[in-house]
C-alpha cells in the first residue's frame, strides 16, 4: 500500500505496521476534517493486506485534546465521533494509541476505541467534558468503567481530572509507558510484539468484569451522588454523568451508548453547557490585549518584594513562592513580620497535612521567603507589590519611598482594591513603571488578579503583569482605573441594593438565600459576618445609623464574636437571629419605611440587574476590554456560578430588554442610580447581546 497524506492525516507503513499520524495544530482537536481523515486512513489500513497492525499517533504538542468545541451547536459535518471510535474498535487488526501531551475528552474516547494504549510518562488522560457542562458523548461513559471500574470512572468523569499516565497505567487504562522521547518507536515495537505474539484486537466494549461488581447495586450511584452533593450543587452535568455510568453497568453496551447520546444531546443544547463552553473560551480570550500583541517585550520577574506581611501580603507572597519565585517581605515591626511568616508556614503545613503538598515542599517554599524590617531590601526585586492599609496618603508615602529605593526598571505595583492608581503613580518619578495588581482574598486561593492599567504605565510593564498572572496560577484580567475597578465597582451596586431590600421588607437571610440558590457560595450578609462587621468601624466614630453599625455597637461583630447578622453555634453554623429580625423591623420604622413582602424573583433582579448595568457602564468607559472579561472577574473573584457564565452572559440569557425594562422602572420608582447605561439601551435597540454567546 502506498503511503498517503491528506490534509491533517497521514499514513505510513513501516515493517507491516501502519502509522496514522494526525496533525491539526494547536491541540489536535477532533474536528470534521480530522475525523474524516482518520476514518479514511483506518479503512485504508484495514484493506491493506501488507498491514498487520496500526499505530494512531498525533504530531505537535499533544494527542487529541478532545472534540472540537467550536463545532457544538452547529450543523453536523463529517463522520460523527462516536461512529469513528466504533470504526476503530471494529478494525480487524490491532490498533495501538500512542499518547503524549493530553488525551482528553473525545481524545481519550478515541484511545479507548483503540485496542491498546501506550503513553509517555508526562502524558495525562481524562474526560473533562463535565467542565463544559456535558458528558463524554463518544462512548467514554460506557468504556471507561469497563477498564478502570465503576468508582474510579465515576470519579474521573464527574471531576474531569487529568490523570497522569503512570497512575492511568496502575488503573489499567494504559498498557505500557514509553520513554519520554521515544513514543513513536515504542508504539511501533509494541504493535510488532502484538503481531509476533499473535494478539489481535481487544475491544474495551467486551470487557465486563469491572462493571459486574456494581450490577444490581443502585446504592453505589446514590451514595456517590450524596457524598459529592456539595461539589455538584447547581450543576446539571454531574447527575447525567452518573446516570450514564449506571447505564454502563445495567444495560447492554449498545443501549448504554444510546443512553449516553440522549443525555449528551440534552446537555449540549442547554444553557449551562453554553455558559461553561463560553467560560472555556473567555478564560483564553482574557489574555488577548488588542494593543499588546503577543510579541510585546516583557520584563524579567525573577524576584519579588512585598510591602506588608498582613493577610493580603502573606497570601500574595505564597503565589510567588508556589511558582518558585523568591520573595522579600517587608514589615514595620518584628512582631507583625513574625506573625505574617508564621501564618504562611501554617498555611503550607495545613496543605501538607491534607496531603496536597509534600512535606519537603513546605521547606522548599519557606526557604524562598526572606522577611525583613529593612525597606532598603526592596532595592533588588524586579517587582515590588505594596499591600499596606487601604489609605491614599499611606500608599503615596510608601510609593515615594519606594521610588527612591527600587532599582531602575523595577515594576512597582499597588494591591489597592479601590484607589486611583494614577494618583499613586503620580508621586513617583517613574509612573511608566507603576500599575495595580489587585489580588482577591484569600490571595493564595482566589484565582482572580485584576491588573490595573494605570494611564502612564508602559506597554512592557502591562504585558509583563498580564503574562505573569498564569505563571502564578491566576487568571489576570486587565482593567482600567476607576473606583473599585471592575469587581468591587459592580459589587457596590449589589451591596447598596441588598441593604435597601432589607429596609424595604426582606430579611438578611432572605437576600442571602436567594443568592445562594442562584449558585453563589454565600450572600452579602453571611459574607460580612465571615469577614467581620467591624472592618473600618470604630466605636468613637460610629454614627449608629446603619444596621452594621448598630450590630457592631452591640458587639455582634460577625462569626468571630459568635454573632452578627446571624447567630452562630460552636461549629460556626448560622441561624437567623430574632434580635436582628427585631432590629431590622425597628430600623425600617425609624426610617419611615412601610415594609412589604418582596418575592425571591424581585430580590434576585434588584441585586443583579444593577450590577449588569454597571458592567455595561464599565464597558462603555473602556475600563474592561470585553464583556467576557467582566465575567471572568466575577467567576474567579466572587464565586459567580460558572454554569451561569458571569453577569454579562447571564444578562444575555434573561434578555437585555428585560434588564432594561426593570432598570427604567426602578429609575422612575426609586431613583437615578438605576439610570440605564447608554450601552445597554443601544444593545437593546440593535437587538444585540453583550457576549454573542448566550
Ligand atoms: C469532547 O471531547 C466531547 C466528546 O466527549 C464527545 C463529542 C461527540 C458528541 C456526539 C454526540 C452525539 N476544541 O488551552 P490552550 C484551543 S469536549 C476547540 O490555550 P494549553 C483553545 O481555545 C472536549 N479548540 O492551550 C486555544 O485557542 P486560542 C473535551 C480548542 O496548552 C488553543 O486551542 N476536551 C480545544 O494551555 C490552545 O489551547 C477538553 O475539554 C477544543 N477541544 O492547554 C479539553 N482545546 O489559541 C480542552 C483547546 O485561539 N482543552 N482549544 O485561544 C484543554 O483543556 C487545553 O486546551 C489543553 C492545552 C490542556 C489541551
Amino acid at each position: 500500500m502506498a503511503d498517503t497524506q491528506s490534509g491533517v492525516t497521514d499514513l505510513k507503513v513501516e515493517d507491516g505496521i501502519a502509522i496514522v499520524t494526525v496533525n491539526n495544530p494547536p491541540v489536535n482537536a477532533l474536528g470534521a476534517a480530522v475525523r474524516d481523515g482518520v476514518a479514511a486512513r483506518m479503512r485504508e489500513a484495514a484493506a491493506d493486506p501488507a498491514t498487520e497492525a496500526v499505530v494512531l499517533i498525533c504530531a505537535g504538542r499533544t494527542f487529541f485534546a478532545g472534540a472540537d468545541i467550536t463545532e457544538f451547536g452547529k450543523p453536523p459535518k463529517g463522520i460523527p465521533l462516536g461512529e469513528l471510535v466504533t470504526l476503530i474498535e471494529d478494525m480487524p487488526k490491532p490498533v495501538v494509541a500512542a499518547i503524549h501531551g493530553t488525551a482528553l475528552g473525545g481524545g481519550l474516547e478515541m484511545a479507548l476505541g483503540c485496542h491498546y494504549r501506550v503513553a509517555v510518562p508526562s502524558a495525562r488522560v481524562g474526560l473533562p467534558e463535565v467542565k463544559l457542562g456535558i458528558l463524554p458523548g463518544a462512548g467514554g461513559t460506557q468504556r471507561l468503567p469497563r477498564i478502570v471500574g465503576v468508582e474510579r470512572a465515576l470519579e474521573m468523569i464527574t471531576s474531569g481530572e487529568h490523570v497522569p499516565a503512570p497512575k492511568a497505567k496502575e488503573a489499567g487504562l494504559i498498557d505500557e509507558l514509553a520513554p519520554e522521547e521515544g513514543l513513536r518507536q515504542a508504539a511501533l515495537d509494541f504493535a510488532k510484539r502484538l503481531v509476533a505474539e499473535g494478539k489481535g484486537p481487544r475491544k474495551v466494549r467486551d470487557l465486563s468484569d469491572k462493571v459486574e461488581a456494581a450490577r444490581g447495586k443502585p446504592e453505589v450511584f446514590a451514595d456517590f451522588a450524596k457524598a459529592n452533593a456539595r461539589r455538584f450543587r447547581g450543576f446539571e452535568a454531574p447527575a447525567a454523568c452518573i446516570e450514564a455510568v449506571k447505564a454502563a453497568v445495567e444495560l447492554p453496551f449498545e443501549q448504554g451508548i444510546a443512553k449516553e447520546r440522549d443525555l449528551f444531546l440534552k446537555l449540549v443544547a442547554g444553557t449551562q453547557s453554553k455558559a461553561q463552553r463560553y467560560v472555556f473560551f473567555a478564560e483564553r480570550e482574557v489574555r488577548k490585549i488588542p494593543d499588546l500583541p503577543d510579541d510585546t517585550p516583557t520584563l524579567p520577574v525573577n524576584s519579588v518584594g512585598i510591602i506588608g506581611a498582613g493577610t493580603m501580603g502573606g497570601g500574595i507572597a505564597m503565589n510567588f513562592l508556589n511558582a518558585g519565585i523568591p520573595v522579600t517581605i517587608v514589615e514595620m515591626k518584628q512582631e507583625a513580620l513574625d506573625r505574617g511568616l508564621s501564618v504562611i508556614r501554617k498555611n503550607y503545613e495545613a496543605s501538607a497535612a491534607k496531603g496536597r503538598l509534600k512535606p519537603e515542599d513546605v521547606e522548599k517554599r519557606m526557604s524562598l521567603i526572606t522577611g525583613t524590617l529593612d525597606f532598603e531590601a526592596l532595592s533588588t526585586p524586579d517587582l515590588v507589590i505594596e499591600a499596606v492599609y487601604e489609605n491614599m496618603d499611606i500608599k503615596k508615602d510608601v510609593f515615594r519611598r519606594l521610588d527612591k529605593i527600587a532599582k531602575p526598571g523595577a515594576i512597582l505595583a499597588s494591591n489597592t482594591s479601590y484607589l486611583n492608581v494614577d494618583e499613586i503613580a503620580s508621586v513617583t518619578s517613574r509612573p511608566e513603571s507603576v500599575i495595580g495588581m489587585h489580588f482577591f482574598s484569600p490571595a493564595n486561593v482566589m484565582k482572580l488578579l485584576e491588573v490595573v492599567r494605570a494611564e502612564k504605565a508602559s506597554k512592557e510593564v502591562v504585558a509583563t503583569a498580564v503574562k505573569l498572572a498564569p505563571k502564578i496560577g491566576k487568571i489576570g484580567v486587565l482593567v482600567g482605573v476607576c473606583y473599585g475597578f471592575v469587581g468591587n465597582r459592580m459589587l457596590a451596586e449589589r451591596q447598596r441594593e441588598a441593604n435597601r431590600l432589607v429596609e424595604e421588607g426582606a430579611m438578611p437571610w432572605d437576600v442571602d438565600r436567594v443568592l445562594y440558590e442562584f449558585g453563589l457560595p454565600m450572600g452579602p450578609f453571611a459574607m460580612s459576618d465571615l469577614a467581620g462587621l467591624d472592618i473600618g468601624w470604630s466605636r468613637e466614630t460610629s454614627k449608629g445609623e446603619t444596621l452594621r453599625e448598630k450590630l457592631c455597637e452591640m458587639d455582634r461583630r460577625g462569626q468571630k464574636t459568635g454573632a452578627g447578622f446571624y447567630d452562630y453555634d460552636a461549629n460556626r453554623k448560622a441561624t437567623p437571629s430574632p434580635i436582628v429580625e427585631q432590629m431590622v423591623l425597628d430600623h425600617s420604622k425609624q426610617k419611615g419605611i412601610t415594609r412589604r413582602q418582596i418575592s425571591d424573583a424581585e430580590i434576585l433582579e434588584r441585586l443583579i440587574y444593577p450590577m449588569i448595568n454597571e458592567g455595561a457602564k464599565i464597558l462603555e468607559e473602556g475600563k474592561a476590554i470585553r464583556a467576557s472579561d467582566i465575567d471572568m472577574v466575577w467567576i474567579n473573584g466572587y464565586g459567580w456560578p460558572v454554569y451561569r457564565g458571569g453577569p454579562m452572559f447571564y444578562a444575555d440569557t434573561v434578555g437585555l430588554e428585560n434588564v432594561l425594562a426593570r432598570m427604567e422602572q426602578w429609575e422612575r420608582e426609586i431613583g437615578p442610580e438605576f439610570r440605564p447605561s447608554d450601552l445597554l439601551r443601544r444593545k437593546v435597540e440593535a437587538g444585540e447581546t453583550f457576549t454573542g454567546a448566550a
